[in-house]
């Protein structure tokens, strides 16, 4: 039978090759972001393939998260796979300089965001016996690193969570995974350097990073397990990252 995928942070990165991946092997499509016009064009190319709807809101707003959420149209109603993939880093600062403001983003978007779409989801899925929620966190959330503070705390509280869900929802018969990319080469760092594109290319410069389809790649692999087959937790490095910081770069 067809599944229902419902996805955040769709409009672009690992979202969006997430969404090309799950359509070519025909998922239907719910597809999620802030970015309306983005969300509008890829529901036009990806719905030759498959069935596409999308949201259009701001995970920050649990009231719209739920209303939107509780109104999907009768077909896209009963979600199957939930990837909590909405994020960003957003400033790169010692503790002592950072931005309030940046703070209270990464709190709100990667923790509270993700926690007010699963709670609009998971109930259905409880209900059911039957789900699977695809947790994105980060080697950021594994180990800090400098000037990371907040946003490894935010990745951190995502592994936590992801960690959790599996325990809470064990006798639903419910799949959770946490997925932890390094290096992604995507929109990232043009949202943590707040549109430096100097600043955000070089942190991709001198070494082959991770794209967002690798990640995609491995979401797909994960979800299309037999059900009986949970695929807890998984770090993916590029090849010429060892940790946070050592990274082979010509
Ligand atoms: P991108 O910046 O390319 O994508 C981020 C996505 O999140 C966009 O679709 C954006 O959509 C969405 N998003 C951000 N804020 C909000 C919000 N307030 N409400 C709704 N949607 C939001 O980055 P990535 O694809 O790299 O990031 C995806 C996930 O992967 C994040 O959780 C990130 O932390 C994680 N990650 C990334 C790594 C990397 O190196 N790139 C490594 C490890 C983890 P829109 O702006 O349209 O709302
Ligand atoms: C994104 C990877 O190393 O920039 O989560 O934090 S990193």
């Amino acid at each position: 039978m067809t599944k229902t995928a419902f996805i955040t942070g769709a409009t672009s990165g690992i979202g969006k090759a997430t969404a090309e991946i799950f359509a070519k092997h025909n998922i239907r499509l719910i597809l999620c972001g802030r970015r309306l016009e983005r969300l509008e064009q890829l529901q036009k190319e990806l719905s030759k393939q498959t069935e596409v709807t999308i949201l259009h809101f701001d995970v920050r707003d649990k009231y719209d998260v739920a209303h939107q959420i509780q109104n999907l149209p009768n077909e896209f109603k009963k979600i199957d796979i939930l990837i909590n993939n909405a994020g960003n880093a957003h400033g790169l600062s010692t503790i002592q300089k950072g931005s309030i403001d940046d703070w209270d983003k990464m709190i709100d978007i990667n923790v509270k965001g993700l926690l007010y779409v699963s709670k609009a989801i998971i109930p259905q899925m409880t209900k059911r016996n039957d789900g699977f929620i695809v947790n994105i966190g980060s080697t950021a959330g594994k180990e800090v690193y400098p000037n990371g503070n907040v946003y490894c705390a935010s990745k951190f509280a995502v592994n936590a969570l992801n960690k959790s869900m599996r325990l809470d929802l064990n006798k639903y018969n419910i799949r959770v995974a946490g997925i932890h990319p390094g290096l992604v080469e995507t929109e990232f760092s043009d949202v943590r350097f707040k549109g430096d594109t100097e600043k955000a290319k070089s942190v991709y410069a001198g070494y082959k990073a991770l794209q967002a389809a690798d990640i995609a790649d491995i979401i797909y692999f994960v979800i299309s397990r037999p059900y009986h087959v949970n695929i807890e937790d998984l770090v993916v490095y590029p090849t010429a990252q060892a940790s946070a910081t050592i990274i082979n770069k010509e």
